[in-house]
């Protein structure tokens, strides 16, 4: 069997994956691969999470984008770039390069990335490409910038490892890095004196795993780790070597000297004791990791934040040596590549800004008089330039801002009427690709050819193993189309990614004496055998560092002229929404275990649909009966920008005040439950990353006449319905539905009922059953009563598309409830086994997660569900 060492196309955790038994995708048919961590990869070491262990069935045909369209309409390869090209050519013309804009990708690879910043910022001159990675890292990398003078993570894995104390700071590990999650846990259970921290509002699943749980008060973290730096300064924990090798120490003790462990509780609202507790913890001889993530960067003063965090490890020292460091981690595959390339508008190319020096350097590098001079729009203020008519192209490439930008109905406004919207995406109907004027259809994962860099500075390859299906072409190689087209010809003549690879190389080591941290240039040398081969390794890679670094800064030396790190003066600053009667709860919003962003791959993917289903947002039983709102209601959440429709989770891992609702669901895949539609765009000064996770809101409970489930086996357009979402099931996709008026009328009117024989038991309008068959076979179930009907999906999902006999039909019409709900959900993905099979073999005498894994096969793959099964356990043992 063809066996294939990749890199996972999710998380900035960067696994390595071995894929074998690839094949072409032939004829609608999924290929037949298995994929398994591969043991080699220094980064997993062969651990694998759900999302990545389910890849195999994401490479169906399912949804794919398989040629270019112009206006939705399918057409040739050439056509497409022809117009294309034309069009931003002729804007160009008549506006100037400003006039033009790429929204690129933390999901490109590295070449892909390579080559849209170099047509923007090199050939077409402007500096108008910004990426999704605004949203995700930019306070991060401004603030590494601001500390080290240049965008470099110092730390790597093994130090996570290595630490006594690992701080967890607005960061889900166990769900948004699993695989991260699973070595800290191994580390601590092969030495339990380890500690771990985790500050967030809300009690995660990681936060119910830690050994400490601080429920800050949202938006306070800036005051926690300035207290700190206060705390190390006034307990005569600094320092000595470290003060030497810092400047800034003045300023940042001044402005960190109001922040007493007293003043700090009070702020963040915790104990005292709580946070001595933790400080007392961050003290050497412990060695201490900071590992944050979007509870800290998604924020209007995300950059300070960063810097707080950054503070606290130079005034401790508690950094550049093994199990220490300030690690920001990165969510998407590839964010890191982006950096490295410039594909932020504020960077120009390989680490380098916008000075003269840089201009000079980089246009005679790339053998262009056109470099851009100036830093572009960054992502929000770009999409406000679309709709002032200031930008009048936009170029989307792997990501999808109509929903995960803030305030979606301001992005809505902008592509509707915008003149040229061009789209790059492997999925044909995104809530983004409805607005195209030129669709193009990318490769996806496995199909294409290139690097990637994770979290820890570690660049992998990405290899081919399928056939790309249709016509679907490269992202470099759409974008060296389309520059050739522009007169570009030279400067985009590759033919294969390797060449951008070496040539990017290339110019993070062109007149860099050492300035430059970010130097593969030992790389650019290889040959394409070579480069194929590539083993992961971890930048620099140059002639200090020929097998690269693990470890940056461990000779005190940063990037600065002066050689010292910078202590950056924090004043912690509230969020800048506010709540207030009208809005009295503050909503937060992220990710859950199993899906992915805006659910292009993952929502087509039943295995992973089970453990969460449908939008819903999480609340306090006290702000869920003040509000009037029960169990699995539906909710209506409104902020000053928007709203949304979701059912409530009530639950007291949520505190008071602060609804969590999850960022994935979209109009493709529920009505009107995109939380992007409330999010105001609030943010960060410096680095122009948005507040997304401090939305004023209420919650009010919505009533509708009626509420069904509705099971067809191709998925259907429902119209005239208050609210619906869909998920897939065996056998074809699940519909909920909230309704106002008569059923039966709403039934004439919808669509998918056209046309089949139907057998229908309907009572008073109250609740309704119905059954579609075409040619004897079921096509659709519907189940309709006042309260939402709970019918037992089993006997229906094993009936769809099927002929069924007379006895099964009437059981089907009949509706079999499931009974009693409790317990139904899902925890272990990979072996469907549901919250109460667990709890009934907990009672039955499993009393460790393996004793539950030999009974009934739950965490014995992908170990994604352990922190779960554990913590039933232990709700259990009490
Ligand atoms: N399953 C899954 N994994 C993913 C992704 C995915 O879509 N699905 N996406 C990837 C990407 S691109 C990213 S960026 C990462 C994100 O990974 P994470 O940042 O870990 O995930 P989030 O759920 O966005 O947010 C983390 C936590 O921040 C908390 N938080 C909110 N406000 C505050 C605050 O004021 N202070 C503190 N201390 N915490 C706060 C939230 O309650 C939440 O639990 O995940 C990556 N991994
Ligand atoms: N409310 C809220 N909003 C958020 C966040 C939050 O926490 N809360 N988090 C923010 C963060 S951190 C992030 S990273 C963003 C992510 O937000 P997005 O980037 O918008 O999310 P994705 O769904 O990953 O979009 C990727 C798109 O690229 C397509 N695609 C996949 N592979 C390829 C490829 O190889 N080539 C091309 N051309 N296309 C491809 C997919 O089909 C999909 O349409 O969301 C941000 N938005
Ligand atoms: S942790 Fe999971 S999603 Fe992230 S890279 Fe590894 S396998 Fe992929
Ligand atoms: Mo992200």
């Amino acid at each position: 069997m063809n066996e294939t060492r990749t890199t996972c196309p999710y998380c900035g955790t960067g696994c390595g994956l071995r894929v074998s038994g690839a094949s072409a995708n032939v004829a609608g048919q999924i290929p037949a691969i298995k994929v398994q961590g591969d043991n080699s990869h220094p980064a997993n070491l062969g651990r694998i999470c759900v999302k990545g262990s389910a890849l195999d069935k994401t490479m169906g045909l399912q949804g794919r984008l398989l040629a270019p369209h112009i206006k939705h309409q399918r057409v040739s390869w050439e056509q497409a770039l022809d117009h294309a090209a034309q069009r931003l050519a002729d804007i160009i013309q008549q506006y100037g390069p400003d006039a033009i804009a790429f929204y690129a990708s933390g999901q490109l690879l590295t070449e892909d990335y390579y080559a849209a910043n170099k047509l923007m910022k090199g050939f077409i001159g402007s500096g108008n490409i910004d990426t999704n990675s605004r949203l995700c890292m930019s306070s991060a990398v401004a603030a590494y910038k601001r500390a080290f003078g240049e965008d470099a993570v110092p730390c790597n894995y093994e130090d996570i490892e290595l630490a006594d104390v690992v701080v967890l700071v607005g960061s889900n590990l166990a769900w948004a890095h699993p695989v991260l999650w699973q070595r800290l846990a191994a580390a601590r259970a092969a030495r339990p004196d380890m500690q771990i921290i985790a500050i967030d509002p809300r009690r995660s699943t990681t936060c119910a795993e830690a050994d400490l749980h601080l429920a800050i008060t949202p938006g306070s973290d800036s005051a926690l780790f300035t207290g700190l730096v206060n705390w190390l300064i006034t307990e005569g924990k600094e320092d000595a070597l470290w003060r030497s090798r810092t400047v800034g120490r003045t300023e940042t003790a001044q402005a960190a000297a109001p922040w007493t462990a007293d003043k700090v509780a009070e702020y963040c609202g915790l104990s005292r004791n709580q946070v001595e507790a933790f400080y007392q913890l961050y003290c050497k001889p412990r060695r201490v990791m900071t590992l944050w993530c979007m509870g800290i960067n998604q924020s209007a003063t995300g950059t300070d934040k960063c810097n707080a965090i950054i503070n606290a490890h130079l005034v401790s020292g508690q950094i550049a040596s093994p199990g220490c460091g300030p690690f920001s981690l990165t969510g998407q595959p590839n964010a890191m590549g982006g950096r490295e390339v410039g594909g932020l508008a504020n960077q120009l190319a390989a680490h380098m800004d916008f000075t003269p020096e840089a201009i000079e350097r980089v246009g005679r590098f790339w053998g262009s008089n056109r470099t851009a001079h100036k830093p572009g729009y960054k992502a929000v203020e770009l999409f406000q330039a679309v709709e002032r008519g200031d930008i009048k192209a936009i170029w989307i490439m792997g990501t999808n801002p109509a929903v995960s930008l803030p305030d979606t109905n301001q992005v809505a406004r902008a592509l509707a009427m915008c003149e040229c919207v061009i789209v790059s995406d492997i999925t044909a109907h995104t809530t983004t690709a409805a607005f195209a004027d030129v669709l193009f259809p990318a490769q996806g994962w496995g199909e294409k050819e290139g690097t990637v860099t994770n979290s820890e500075r570690r660049i992998s390859r990405q290899r081919r193993f399928a056939e790309p299906p249709g016509e679907a072409r490269p992202d470099w190689w759409i974008i060296a189309q389309i520059a050739r087209r522009m007169g570009y010809e030279k400067a985009f003549d590759w033919s294969h990614p390797h060449e951008i690879f070496s040539e990017h190389a290339a110019l993070t080591g062109f007149e860099n004496q050492g300035e430059r941290l970010f130097d593969i240039s030992r790389l650019s040398r290889l040959t394409r055998t070579e480069w194929e081969q590539l083993q992961p390794i971890q930048w620099p890679v140059n002639s200090h560092y020929p097998a690269g670094c693990p470890r940056l800064f461990q000779d005190g030396v940063f990037a600065f002229p002066d050689g010292k790190a910078r202590l950056v003066p924090v004043h912690p600053q509230p969020p800048r929404g506010t709540t207030s009667k009208y809005y009295p709860l503050v909503m937060n919003t992220g990710r859950i275990r199993d899906q992915w962003h805006t659910m292009t791959r993952t929502g087509m993917v039943e295995g992973l649909l089970q453990h969460r289903n449908k939008p819903y947002c999480e609340i306090n039983p006290a702000d869920a009966s003040q509000a009037g709102i029960t169990e699995n209601r539906l909710v209506r959440l409104q902020s000053a920008t928007g709203w949304m429709l979701c059912r409530a989770v009530i639950t007291d891992a949520q505190p008071v005040g602060q609804v969590f609702v999850p960022m994935h669901w979209s109009s493709q895949f529920a009505l009107q439950s995109q939380p992007g539609a409330l999010i105001t765009a609030h943010r960060c000064e410096i680095s122009g990353q948005p507040e997304s996770k401090f939305t004023p809101v209420r919650a009010q409970p919505v009533t509708s006449d009626w509420e069904g489930v509705l099971y067809a086996s191709d998925s259907v357009t429902i119209s005239g319905a208050q609210w619906w979402a869909r998920a897939p099931v065996p056998g074809g996709w699940q519909f909920w539905v909230a309704g106002e008026g008569c059923i039966t009328e709403w039934l004439e009117q919808q669509p998918w009922l056209a046309g089949f024989e139907c057998r229908q038991a309907t009572d008073n309008n109250i609740s309704c059953h119905l059954l579609g068959f075409n040619h004897g076979a079921l096509n659709v179930a519907f189940y309709a009563s006042p309260s939402a009907p709970e019918p037992d999906s089993t006997l229906v999902c094993a009936s769809l598309g099927k002929k069924v006999d007379k006895q099964t039909s009437d059981q089907l019409l009949a509706g079999r409830s499931l009974g009693d709900t409790r317990g139904a959900q899902t925890l272990c993905s990979c072996f469907g086994i549901r919250a109460r099979d667990i709890t009934q073999a907990i009672a039955s005498g499993c009393h460790t997660v393996s004793s539950l894994g030999k009974q009934l096969g739950c965490g014995t793959n992908c170990g994604s569900c352990i922190p779960e099964l554990k913590s039933l356990l232990s709700q259990h043992a009490l």
